[in-house]
């Protein structure tokens, strides 16, 4: 069994996750019903498992009535209460918050810690219905309409309560373990005020009244709501107002060839929702005994004691339905979500992209072309290293001598041979167009796809204002970082190499006297190819020569690859210092200032996996108060 504190922690993670989502999709221009869906799933979570999971009681049970402005809501709350208490009233959208009307003296209900009913606050004192504030108000129907309704406590009240409500019994008010919610009247999308209001009551309802007139019974705004609350899985009882007597079973055909496919999710799951009447009554009918004993009426009490008959039952069942609910959204309700990661991590890889271009550009225009003179100085450094010191130096003379006519004809060839040094652009310049050029394919990207999704639409924009200004001060700054640094590390790159090697003093005499050995070796040849006569000079000339063309191309080969290395360093250095750094700030330019991005990943992630971590808790708490019930009623039975 979860603790109880985690157990908070996970509600109240999953609810603040699907409400930060809820408000991100509504910044990208999300319609309304996807986001109704996202709040009504939050909405469940709050209002239906949190309290279920913190073992609070099935009773009461709540009805919420809901239907368009007019419909006759109030006064089907009044026909299910049995006596008059809610305001109806003949102006359309009159109702502007939701009122609770709670039957039976025990129906109070426990505040939960996450606030019931989300941010809607009770009002203690009574108010008009028209009252437009996020409020909601409770009033507990009393017996005579003055003093609460006592004695309804009494054992087997309840019993004799309902069997005399349904045989049109005097006694008023009928004490069933429910609260009936008037809700506020739907009038447009556009009032939006009312919508956050209703849906915390569709969420937390058991069964749901959705009441239609003969008049409006085909409004867009409530069928949609009649949707979503069927979507939610919620028990749902139709009752059709206003009609005449004689037109009720025409009326509900009608209603249930226009309305029904629209709330059919397959044609192989036929709706199972009960369609009931209330037919248009006299003013004295709709008051007292007559009321109360209205066939109409008890039909309709009726069908909602089926569905409520079992409390733990009915609960249980509401729970479960929220579930299902949830987890069938979940992907639908991220599918938006996933849609701006979509357009992000697009826009991701086309920055990433450009990077790899903005370094090879740099590469190609730049380094491939910079000579990098300090290594050819260095080089020759190290070629000065194999002369030999103190009296043998008199052999180094002695062999550069033998080799004068190879480093003529060497300088010769390298004077005619030289190309004309290319042009060189500065790095800086070169870094810079790199940059433009990255910028332009970007900005072109985003105005291709501006139509495609706000996000990029927002991109697109931001180029157009002082995005590429920012860019470009940011690039200003890592550059000069950029120069102090690699300036440091090139002086150092090539001087260390005659520096390593001097001072390794037992490697470098081990060099020299390699490099003696091949010498003399190379003399010793000359004179065996050319035995004893004057042109014997010629082969010394030309083996020594050999030798210095070995050595000259080893030198070029390990000071080339270090040339490669310090390149590829350069390289690093321009990532390091430039390109990634603009790179990781475009790439989270767009979800303003990195975090939201960063949540949106984060609670696409948790969502889902909050929800199926809840749904592991509620199948242990069923069987937890599975074997409960169990026990008890074994007691019962062995007592
Ligand atoms: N005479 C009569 N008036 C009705 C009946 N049903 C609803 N009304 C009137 O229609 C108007 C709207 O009803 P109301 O319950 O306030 O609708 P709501 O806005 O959905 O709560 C009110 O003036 C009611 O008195 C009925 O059966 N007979
Ligand atoms: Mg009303």
């Amino acid at each position: 069994m979860i603790e109880i504190s985690e157990l908070r922690k996970l509600i109240r993670q999953v609810a603040e996750d699907l409400r930060w989502l809820e408000d991100h999709l509504k910044q990208n221009g999300t319609e309304a019903i996807p986001l109704f869906r996202l709040r009504l799933a939050g909405v469940v979570v709050r209002n239906v498992i949190a309290p279920y999971l913190e073992n609070q009681n099935a009773i009461p049970l709540h009805l919420a009535v809901l239907g368009g402005a007019g419909t006759g809501k109030s006064t089907i709350v009044n026909a299910i209460v049995g006596q008059v208490v809610a305001e109806a009233n003949p102006q359309a959208g009159y109702t502007r918050h939701p009122t609770a009307y709670l039957t039976h003296p025990e129906a109070d209900f426990k505040i939960h810690p996450f606030g019931f009913l989300g941010s809607l606050e009770r009002s203690e004192k009574q108010v008009p219905a028209n009252t437009d504030q996020d409020i909601y108000q409770m009033r507990l129907v009393s017996r005579s309409g003055t003093e609460p309704g006592g004695e309804a406590n009494s054992p087997g009240a309840l019993e004799e309560a309902v069997k005399g409500a349904l045989e049109g019994s005097t006694q008023n008010p009928i004490p069933v373990p429910w609260v009936v919610w008037d809700c506020p009247d739907m009038t447009t999308w556009a009032a939006t005020g009312y919508v956050s209001r209703l849906l915390e009551i569709i969420g937390l309802a058991d069964v749901i009244i959705y009441v239609a007139s003969d008049e409006r019974y085909n409004d867009m705004v409530p069928t949609e709501f009649l949707q979503l609350a069927v979507r939610a899985g919620k028990s749902v009882v139709i009752c059709l107002t206003k009609m005449n007597e004689k037109d009720t079973s025409s009326f509900i055909q009608h209603f249930k060839k226009e309305i029904f496919p629209k709330l059919q999710e397959s044609k192989n799951n036929p709706l199972q929702i009960p369609v009931l009447c209330m037919p248009f009554r006299k003013p004295e009918q709709m008051v007292g005994d007559e009321l109360r004993k209205d066939r109409y009426r008890i039909a309709l009490f009726n069908q909602i004691l089926v569905i409520t008959e079992k409390p733990e039952e009915a609960r249980r069942a509401t729970v479960n339905a929220g579930m299902h609910f949830l987890h069938q959204e979940v992907q639908e309700l991220l599918a938006p979500a996933q849609k701006d990661l979509e357009v992000l991590q697009n826009w991701r890889e086309q920055v990433l992209t450009g990077q790899l271009e903005f370094d090879q550009r740099y590469r190609r225009e730049f380094l491939n072309t910079e000579p990098l003179p300090r290594f050819d100085e260095a080089r020759e450094q190290l070629a000065e290293m194999f002369e030999l010191p103190g009296a043998a130096r008199v052999a180094s003379v002695f062999f550069r001598i033998l080799r004068m006519p190879y480093r003529f004809v060497q300088t010769t060839l390298k004077q005619t041979l030289a190309r004309p040094l290319a042009f060189q652009q500065g790095e800086y310049d070169v870094l810079q167009s790199a940059l433009r050029a990255w910028l332009d394919a970007l900005h072109a990207e985003a105005i291709r796809a501006s139509q495609r999704h706000p996000l990029w639409k927002q991109i697109a924009d931001g180029f157009q204002s002082g995005l590429v200004a920012l860019i470009k001060e940011q690039f200003e700054n890592n550059f000069r970082r950029f120069q102090l640094s690699a300036s440091n590390e090139m002086e150092a790159n090539s001087s260390a190499i005659a520096a390593r090697l001097l001072s390794n003093q037992s490697v470098l005499a081990g060099l020299r006297i390699l490099k003696l050995v091949f010498d003399l070796l190379a003399v010793l040849a000359g004179i065996w190819v050319g035995g004893l006569n004057w042109l014997t000079i010629i082969w010394v000339v030309v083996f020594v020569s050999l030798v210095q063309i070995g050595v000259d191309l080893l030198l070029r080969f390990y000071i080339d690859q270090k040339r490669e290395q310090t390149r590829s360093r350069k390289i690093g250095l321009i990532q390091q210092f430039i390109s990634a750094p603009l790179a990781e700030w475009m790439v989270q330019w767009p979800s303003s200032g990195g975090s939201a991005y960063e949540k949106l990943l984060l609670v696409v992630k948790r969502i889902p996996e909050g929800i199926r971590q809840l749904s592991g808790v509620i199948a242990s708490h069923h069987a937890h108060k599975g074997d409960l019930s169990e026990k008890k009623s074994q007691k019962e039975t062995g007592s």
